[in-house]
């Protein structure tokens, strides 16, 4: 295999003083933090799509980057030609894990028997590049939006060749996953929600795509699929109205279906945020309910309202995040993936990478900071007093479910002034930043 990213070496941790651009200030893979390493704890994974397959396209400019592999005019040869490209990225990195749609590793042909085939040959040749390489499959996916079959949804589209097609489309790309060993597959519902409800029967759209779940369970379980199966929540774009708005509603919609228990979601960031949530609440609202399964770590940019896909530096955010990760007990099955993509400027193989320090650099700061955030126990301690009034007494009482409204009235009736407490939370956002600081 022909060097691609020539004069840019392997990527070594040089501490938070080095001044090389093409080096970790502070991913230190094998550093233990606790009883894992960092590598353990972070779980990084490299989005094949972004970063392989951007062109730095935007509705007022086309392709401002261009690749080694887009010289070659054979679809075929040209996806030969990324995913080497992409190991040798994953190896130079020294990422353990990549994520792709079945249409960011091969093309598609004039049939879906010919699709299939392509898929198969580049499936057999990655499975061939892994044994090799340092590298696991955290996910696959399969692109049901881009195409203009899709116009109108896949599962939730409301012709039912469309269903058909998505579904035939999922059964290869679950077992392109099991090929390779994935840990996980994610449904994230590209154009699954609506425009307009003057032409949408919202009803049997969303039966559609609980019927369409339940089937890829019974695929999974059929071929011994074991990974865990994701649902990536997005509130909007493509689509007006997503009907995986967020963590919440996905929550609302698997109980409702039965679902609850073979699901668990991905979260992105800059999904969040566009939610109307920070990037903690989804991640605190599924790890409470037992859902948390891994993420997509990117970040939105505060000024613009859309899915900018950025890459990850704010130390906030990540610190905030790896301390609900950290609360979870780790990523287990999932991981963190870049699901970001480099800005339209940022057209050059090196800022694929200084992209991607940054993003590792970002989250290993918030996992050290996180960890002694934790350890200190200062969020803790600060809540367990704030809810005291739940240990003794008539809270007590509460939680047991041992009162009802006439006790509580009678209580009420009879006790003195209320007398509430600050919620100080200026000085806690001091202590995160002290951590934050200190890392
Ligand atoms: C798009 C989504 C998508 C999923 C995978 O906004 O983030 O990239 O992660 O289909
Ligand atoms: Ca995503
Ligand atoms: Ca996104």
């Amino acid at each position: 295999m022909q060097e691609v990213f020539k004069g840019i070496p392997v990527i070594h941790y040089e501490g938070r003083t080095s001044q090389n651009p093409l080096a970790f200030k502070y991913y230190n893979p094998d550093e233990k933090i606790g009883e894992k390493t960092m590598r353990e704890h972070l779980r990084f994974s490299v989005a094949v799509w972004h970063t392989f397959t951007g062109k730095g396209v935007d509705p007022f400019g086309s392709a401002s980057i261009r690749r080694a592999w887009d010289n070659y005019p054979q679809p075929m040869d040209q996806a030969k030609a990324r995913i080497e490209a992409a190991f040798e990225f994953f190896a130079k990195l020294g990422v353990p894990y990549f994520c792709f749609h079945d249409r960011d590793i091969a093309p598609e042909g004039s049939t879906l028997a010919e699709t299939n085939k392509n898929l198969e040959a580049i499936t057999d040749y990655i499975k061939e590049l892994m044994q090799g390489a340092n590298v696991k499959l955290l996910w696959g996916t399969a692109n049901l939006f881009g195409h203009p079959r899709f116009v109108h949804g896949a599962a939730t589209a409301p012709n039912a060749d469309v269903f058909a097609y998505a579904a035939a489309q999922v059964k290869k790309a679950m077992e392109v996953t099991l090929a390779l060993d994935g840990e996980n597959y994610v449904f994230w519902g590209g154009r699954e929600g609506y425009e307009t409800l003057l032409n949408t029967d919202m009803e049997l759209e969303q039966d559609n795509l609980a019927r369409f779940f339940h089937m890829a369970v019974d695929y999974a379980k059929e071929i011994g699929f074991s990974g865990q199966l994701l649902i990536e929540p997005k509130p909007k774009e493509p689509t007006k109205h997503q009907y995986d708005f967020d963590v919440a509603s996905v929550l609302a919609f698997l109980r409702k279906y039965g679902l609850d228990k073979d699901f668990k979601v991905n979260i992105e960031a800059n999904h969040a945020t566009l939610a109307g949530h920070t990037f903690q609440h989804e991640l605190h609202y599924a790890r409470i309910n037992g859902v948390l399964g891994s993420v997509d770590a990117n970040q939105g940019d505060e000024l613009l309202g859309w899915d900018t896909d950025q890459f990850p530096t704010n130390l906030y955010s990540t610190t905030l995040a790896m301390y609900e990760i950290l609360k979870n007990g780790g990523l287990h099955k999932g991981g963190l993936n870049f699901d970001a993509k480099v800005r339209r400027g940022s057209f050059t193989d090196r800022d694929l990478f200084e992209a991607h320090i940054a993003g590792m650099d970002a989250f290993a700061v918030g996992l050290k900071a996180a960890y002694k955030l934790l350890e200190s126990g200062a969020l803790e301690k600060a809540v367990e007093a704030r809810y005291a009034s739940y240990k003794q007494g008539i809270g007590q009482k509460i939680r047991a479910g041992k009162t009802g409204f006439k006790e509580l009235e009678e209580y009420a009736l009879t006790e003195g002034a209320i007398e509430n407490e600050s919620g100080r939370q200026e000085r806690l956002e001091s202590i995160v930043n002290q951590y934050i600081l200190q890392a």
